[in-house]
């Protein structure tokens, strides 16, 4: 098997990106709970990723929601997160929230609330120019609930055209990155529902224009490391949303529902050419903690996406390339699994420590006494959430 000294250079070009609304306050229908120290504005939860990333070296950047991240200063907000050690990454916009959009956003039958959708995904990329963002994500909550509700076909074709005018005023460094969902808000239908609907939009639009694969948005039982293959081999894998998930779209810790999925999933981004500091594929979390303490939360989740990609690393792909070619099922499965069983945790620690991080951040975040600090400063005003 590869040794974890040669695996080390790779696992040091590592970087995710945290999404702002992790730090807030967030829950499910029947009840979000609030926590002390819980973020009040976008500074105060750039603050606490920033913390993630000092604790982990791995999370350099923090994409933002528009509008719940809203500010005046866009470029001022980029000096404080760089103060800070941190760069703004993807902006996220939002066509989910207002009324009207009720029945739809960029595929919407009336052209006044597809233009308005369209002019907010504007606003995001002016947004963008200033924070410096390269990404522009888009998720649609665009759907019907009941058979008839909707012309299905007549709102691809529009959702195509709304796209295109928001694809033509991204600037040359900008990409547009579309991700799919298969329900949720809408229950009959979701207007782009799987991989294979973004990929026949982005194809349209250019190549600046790719999918966004979050691993919570698939019926139980997808392959979706199968997915992840085809769109590298495409060219159009542009970023993961990484979360676990037991049952719909969870949005739990990454690896923590299914860590041998995350294995074959980073072992295919590897494979297909998706990791390092060139690949198009951009790795971000997109997650919620509604019961455990959040910035920890992040915490595991970064390290959870090191240690599977430490392990994804290590498999002998010579070995594994030979067992196939000889048709030798179980041991090509072996070479797999013997990378899988491998327990890196105590030459990761080694590893952070001789660069200078702590072997343990769980350990050392609790230790530093932040939280203790920020629950007792972040005293009144409300507390982030969705829609905040
Ligand atoms: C809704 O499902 C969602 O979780 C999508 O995955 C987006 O990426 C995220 O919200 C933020 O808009
Ligand atoms: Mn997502």
């Amino acid at each position: 098997m590869t040794t974890f000294a040669a695996i080390a250079p790779q696992l040091a070009e590592q970087a995710i990106e945290l999404p702002s609304w992790a730090f807030g306050n967030s829950g499910t229908r029947f009840k979000v709970f609030g926590t002390p120290g819980t973020p009040r504005t976008i500074q105060e939860k750039i603050a606490d990723a920033a913390q993630v990333n000092t604790y982990t070296g791995l999370a350099p950047s923090v994409a933002l929601h528009i509008p719940w991240d809203k500010v005046d200063d866009y470029a001022g907000l980029r000096s404080y997160a760089a103060e800070l050690g941190v760069q703004l990454g993807t902006i996220n916009s939002n066509t989910f929230q207002d009324d009207v959009y009720k029945f739809g956003s960029l595929t919407h039958l009336d052209p006044v609330v597809r233009q308005r959708a369209i002019d907010h995904h504007v606003q995001c990329i002016e947004i963008m120019d200033a924070t410096g963002s390269r990404d522009l994500k888009i998720w649609l909550a665009d759907g019907t609930n009941y058979p008839g509700q909707g012309d299905i076909r007549g709102r691809q074709y529009r959702l195509a055209e709304s796209l295109h005018a928001i694809y033509d005023r991204l600037g040359p460094a900008q990409r547009l990155v579309l991700e799919y969902k298969f329900f949720e808000p809408a229950f009959y239908h979701t207007d782009v529902p799987d991989w294979g609907t973004s990929y026949a939009h982005v194809a349209a639009l250019g190549e600046r224009a790719l999918v966004c694969l979050d691993t919570g948005h698939h019926a139980p039982g997808t392959n979706i490391e199968f997915i992840v293959a085809q769109l590298l081999r495409l060219g159009k894998l542009g970023s993961f949303d990484f979360n676990s998930r037991f049952y719909a779209d969870d949005d739990l810790i990454v690896g923590a529902a299914d860590p041998f999925q995350l294995f074959r999933i980073l072992f295919e981004v590897i494979r297909g050419g998706g990791y390092g500091p060139d690949s198009p594929v951009a790795f971000m979390l997109d997650q919620c903690h509604n019961v455990e303490e959040k910035i920890p939360g992040q915490i595991r989740s970064v390290l959870n996406v090191q240690e599977m990609t430490a392990r994804a690393l290590l498999v002998d792909r010579d070995a594994l390339a030979a067992a196939q070619a000889a048709g030798d099922v179980l041991g090509a499965n072996g070479v797999l699994m013997d990378a899988f069983y491998t327990d890196v945790r105590p030459a990761l620690a080694q590893w952070r420590a001789s660069r200078g991080l702590p072997a343990d951040p769980m350990a050392a975040f609790a230790a530093s006494g932040y939280q203790e600090t920020v629950a007792a400063e972040r005293v009144g005003g409300t507390q982030a959430g969705w829609g905040a």
